[in-house]
């Protein structure tokens, strides 16, 4: 069978359902068929409305991980959705807390992220009398992310289950159950029933061939991989397919890693020369959005991806295939008789990587003071680790980072993503830090984003989650305040009050906490707070006036 990223096995669940005897109340219920899932962690914040499923996942062995705002629990459970590509699960309270995750599901949406959060809700028995925190939240929550209320207790643990199902099947993406009061708080029968499975889209063989005699007859063909490559499971056959064609990849979002940055195929730098250049651009496993000028003026564009409806129908495709992107790879790599011609290509690009590699290395030794944040990049890339998970939340330093750090293996790199919400760093630091105890975790912080989430660094103290944080701290707001100098000549509401102790902050929190001032400084602090085990925040005061160079990419 191919393989079509994770997907439970729905007669084990069946028997797992079938086998629990005896009653409980609708959060034993549902922890229980979350258990039978494989659900190992959930993201919370308490709240009257859910302590059945507090209890409920004490009482199962499900390891609560609480937060200090609902946002950041639902950012867990993204960063834990696309690291370890399972599903990633919230409980939020009614009220306040639902209507504080909507940036977390729009942005596990526009991952496609499989996230469910599962909601309080006021008690059915008294809807519209005015309940504390009573609110409808599906109508604004369904646009977002599909929405229902379960209405039975005897529903709670078959309507998780099938919601989990539809969650991690492509097209996946974030789903949202809430449970009135009185459903979760009531008892019924612990058992649970699962839904039969839509088959996975088949493959198109007449496709297949197309695609592979466009392959043949390329000689400067591109892949791009983004990060359904990842979730569908998909990078061994990715790289059977390029190495048998000799094809060139790019990565895009989840998709760094499937080809490892030092594979002789992997390119970076190259990009805008390979996208211009190219006489014919794979997309794999990505939108055809503004990270690829959307995909116009490209020639003989391909548009490979885990489900039809994740085909772009905006620009001209000279082929395309919606199907588990794992059997896709197989089925081209077969239907190709041997590598094309594209020595000369891949000479072409690899001079281009080697030409702009050149003045990055200027700044990433850089002894300037104030720091070059790219400095910090300079002494961070030799300490990490092979499978170190490095995770962006920032502007300009993240984009720095975007360049500069490389991905030897799959699910290394964690970033918002095409919603670009900020304030991801702390559910996603956990997560991945939760995901693997034995891994290197970096997180790399603007100094503006760290101001949305920063008190969950005392989360990663309370759970013992060694994580480090590295602040590029320029003071100010450096992704906008630069273009906005650029576009009017000035530059408003882009300021942050210069050199702010966030060290200080974690140490308060009872982590530990290292202030930066000195370039020679950045890699013993560095090599203290990975070697300590202890969260850490190291605070590196940067240089104002470095912007990124980047070209506008709103629209
Ligand atoms: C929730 C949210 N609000 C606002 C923005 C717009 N935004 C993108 S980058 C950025 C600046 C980030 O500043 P900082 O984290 O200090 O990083 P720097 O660019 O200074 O390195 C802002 C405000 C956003 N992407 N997300
Ligand atoms: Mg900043």
């Amino acid at each position: 069978m191919v393989e079509r990223g994770w997907v439970p096995e729905v007669a084990e669940l069946r028997r797992a359902g079938a086998a629990l005897e005896g009653q409980g109340h609708g959060g034993l219920i549902a922890a229980k068929a979350l258990k039978a899932l494989g659900v190992s962690h959930v993201f919370t914040l308490s709240g009257g409305h859910i302590f059945p499923f507090l209890d409920g996942c004490h009482q199962e062995g499900i390891r609560l991980v609480d937060t200090r705002h609902e946002a950041n629990a639902a950012f867990g459970a993204e960063g834990w959705a696309r690291l370890t590509r399972t599903v990633g699960v919230a409980a939020v309270t009614a009220g306040p807390g639902v209507t504080n995750v909507i940036s977390p599901l729009a942005q596990a949406g526009a991952n496609r992220a499989p996230v469910v959060v599962l909601g309080g809700r006021a008690p059915a028995f008294r809807w519209g009398q005015g309940s504390l925190q009573e609110m409808d939240h599906v109508p604004f929550v369904d646009p977002v992310a599909p929405a229902r209320t379960v209405t039975d207790t005897s529903m709670v643990g078959s309507d998780i289950v099938a919601t989990v199902l539809d969650a991690v099947t492509a097209p996946r993406g974030p789903r949202f159950l809430d449970f009135p009061l009185d459903v979760v708080f009531n008892q019924a029968g612990l058992g649970f029933e699962a839904p039969d499975l839509a088959e996975a889209p088949a493959i198109d063989h007449i496709a297949i061939e197309k695609i592979a005699e466009l392959i043949r007859r390329a000689e400067r063909p591109i892949l791009i991989a983004g990060s359904n490559v990842f979730m569908d499971r998909a990078e061994g056959p990715l790289r059977s397919l390029v190495e048998a064609a000799e094809v060139p990849v790019f990565a895009n979002g989840q998709g760094r890693g499937c080809v490892p940055a030092d594979h002789r195929l992997a390119f970076s730098r190259a990009r805008s020369r390979g996208l211009k250049e190219a006489d014919l651009v794979i997309v794999a496993g990505t939108p055809l959005d503004f990270r690829l000028g959307f995909g116009q003026g490209l020639a003989n564009l391909v548009h490979l991806d885990s489900h039809p409806d994740l085909v772009a129908r905006h620009v001209e495709l000279a082929a395309s295939m919606g199907a588990p992107l794992a059997g896709t790879f197989a089925a081209l790599a077969d239907a190709i008789d041997g590598p094309a011609d594209t020595k000369a290509w891949i000479e072409a690009l690899s001079e281009t990587e080697e030409q702009k590699r050149a003045p990055a290395q200027a700044e990433l030794l850089s002894d300037s003071n104030p720091i070059h944040p790219m400095r910090i990049y300079g002494e961070l890339v030799p300490l990490l680790e092979r499978d170190a998970i490095v995770i962006g939340d920032g502007g300009d330093f993240v984009s720095y980072a975007g360049r500069e750090v490389p991905s030897y293996e799959p699910g290394c790199w964690l970033d918002p993503g095409p919603f670009g919400c900020l304030g991801v760093g702390p559910g996603y630091a956990m997560a991945a830090r939760l995901a693997h105890p034995d891994r290197q975790i970096a997180l790399l912080y603007g100094d503006g984003a760290i101001g949305f989430a920063g008190t969950e660094l005392e989360s990663f103290v309370r759970h013992k989650l060694p994580v480090v944080c590295i602040v590029g701290n320029n003071g100010i707001w450096g992704l906008e305040k630069h273009p906005m100098r650029g576009l009017y000549g000035y530059d408003v509401a882009a300021d942050l009050r210069p050199g702010i102790r966030y060290d200080l902050m974690m140490e308060a929190f009872g982590g530990r906490g290292e202030l930066v001032t000195e370039p020679d400084a950045i890699a013993p602090a560095l090599k203290r707070a990975f070697e300590s085990g202890e969260p850490t925040v190291v605070n590196v005061l940067t240089d104002p006036e470095v912007a990124y160079p980047r070209s506008s990419n709103l629209a």
